[in-house]
């Protein structure tokens, strides 16, 4: 979806982009995104500038980043919200989320990976050998979590094709090994950095940074905030789509546009204007991450009839919740801090994981939700056990909930309809 005004071409091509593959995925990107987005009703004037970004998604923030690069800033690229972008940003880096939110190259990524992997993960190599990321091709790290079994062993294939992996050791149990653990992959992450930028972490710098992410966080959740009321002032879609590209785009320039997004959602909240009639039927989502342009289950769910008041999501609130202390005055002190804020995050590989069972919870009484979506990709182990027992206790408290496993394909999607539709007239009642 470039600016067609400016040809990219040649920045495409010299990033190594396979430019036939990237003109079918920007055609199909381009369209989806019209039909989803744009032809949506009462949209805050705001979301322009997100229609704005999306249309330059591989054109102008990419030349943004190529520019950076010219002047011996480096680009990190990550898969996981773990990953703290303060360091990089106190490197003056720019740290990026590789998206791998649709097929692409499915059958050259399956000649890596067994059938059964999650699309997530075979998006990832699907986009790196389909040749049409931009985001990743500028990347000169790109940081391989050790999370989930599948992206474990996924990265260490991964690293055989694209020889810029970097391999981040992270806890499985939130105890004081696990902090330790943390703490020193969060050490060894910096020496790694400054490594590549020949720039060493100060304490200035990393204050700074924390500061400029603690802002991305708050406008992020004065946005969630705005939609406990009813009617939503904004919807699901959209407040997807801006978690999406919080992900990648300049985080300052970023901020100050959510906060007038919230600024405006705020005064519609006041005026009791929004995106759905006052009786539409309110669902929280919870579970697997949805990265661009992962936007299957949402647009299913407000073309049924409901509106989306929350996502319990890396992509959503448990990826911004909580902000990082910037009251230590040592480095040492800030790393703490940062491990405290990132400990925090209640992803499935952590066992046990309860609290992610009270922040459904909360969520669910805040956002005034009617019913619960679990959402987990197929062969997501973490998301979908942790969905069998998450149901059950929901449950027990009388909460409306469903299980949703699915992909990033479009066969099911009928059936999707078929059963999202029934589960919004049962909690109509
Ligand atoms: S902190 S949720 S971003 S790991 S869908 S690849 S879990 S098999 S993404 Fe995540 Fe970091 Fe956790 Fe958040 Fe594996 Fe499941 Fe695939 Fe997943």
């Amino acid at each position: 979806m470039p600016d067609v005004a400016v040809d990219y071409r040649p920045m495409w091509r010299e990033l190594g982009l396979n430019l036939e593959n990237h003109d079918a995925l920007l055609g199909v990107l381009s369209q989806v995104y019209g039909s989803i987005f744009l032809s949506q009703k009462n949209r805050p004037a705001g979301m322009s500038y997100l229609d704005f970004v999306m249309s330059e998604v591989h054109g102008l923030r990419i030349k943004e980043l190529v520019d950076a690069k010219k002047q011996g800033r480096k680009v990190i690229g990550t898969y996981c919200t773990f990953v703290p972008e303060e360091l990089v940003l106190a490197v003056n880096g720019i740290m990026v989320g590789l998206c791998a939110g649709a097929d692409f190259a499915i059958e050259e990524a399956e000649k890596y990976l067994p059938r059964n992997t999650c699309a997530l993960i075979k998006s990832t190599f699907g986009f790196k050998l389909g040749g049409v990321c931009p985001y990743l091709e500028a990347s000169d790290l790109v940081v391989g979590e050790n999370t989930c079994d599948g992206k474990k062993k996924a990265y260490e294939i991964f690293d055989g094709i694209i020889k810029k992996v970097y391999v981040m050791d992270l806890p499985q149990v939130k105890n004081d090994n696990g902090k330790a653990l943390m703490r020193a992959e969060y050490v060894r992450f910096i020496k790694k950095l400054k490594a590549i930028s020949g720039k060493q972490i100060d304490v200035e710098a990393l204050k700074t940074a924390i500061t400029i992410v603690n802002n991305k966080r708050k406008a992020l959740y004065r946005l969630q905030d705005v939609r406990k009321n009813n009617p939503a002032p904004i919807s699901g879609l959209d407040s997807l789509l801006i978690n999406q590209v919080g992900f990648y785009d300049n985080p300052v320039r970023f901020t100050d546009s959510i906060n007038k997004i919230c600024d405006e959602c705020e005064s519609r909240a006041k005026k009791g204007e929004g995106v759905a009639t006052e009786g539409t039927m309110r669902i929280l989502v919870s579970g697997c991450p949805m990265a661009v342009p992962n936007w299957k289950l949402p647009h299913i769910v407000e073309t049924s009839g409901a509106v989306i008041v929350g996502e319990e999501s890396c992509v959503g609130e448990r990826g911004i919740r909580n902000l990082v202390q910037n009251k230590a005055t040592t480095l040492d002190g800030l790393v703490d801090a940062l491990v405290e804020r990132y400990m925090g995050i209640d992803c499935a590989i952590y066992t046990p994981n309860t609290e992610r069972l009270d922040h459904i919870k909360e969520m669910y009484k805040k956002y005034r939700a009617d019913g619960v979506i679990l959402y987990g990709l197929n062969f997501c182990t973490p998301y979908m056990m942790e969905a069998m027992s998450i149901e059950k206790e929901l449950q027990k408290e009388k909460i409306p909930v469903i299980k949703i496993e699915t992909d990033y394909s479009q066969e099911d999607t009928e059936q999707l309809k078929t059963r999202i539709d029934a589960f919004i007239e049962m909690i109509k009642g």
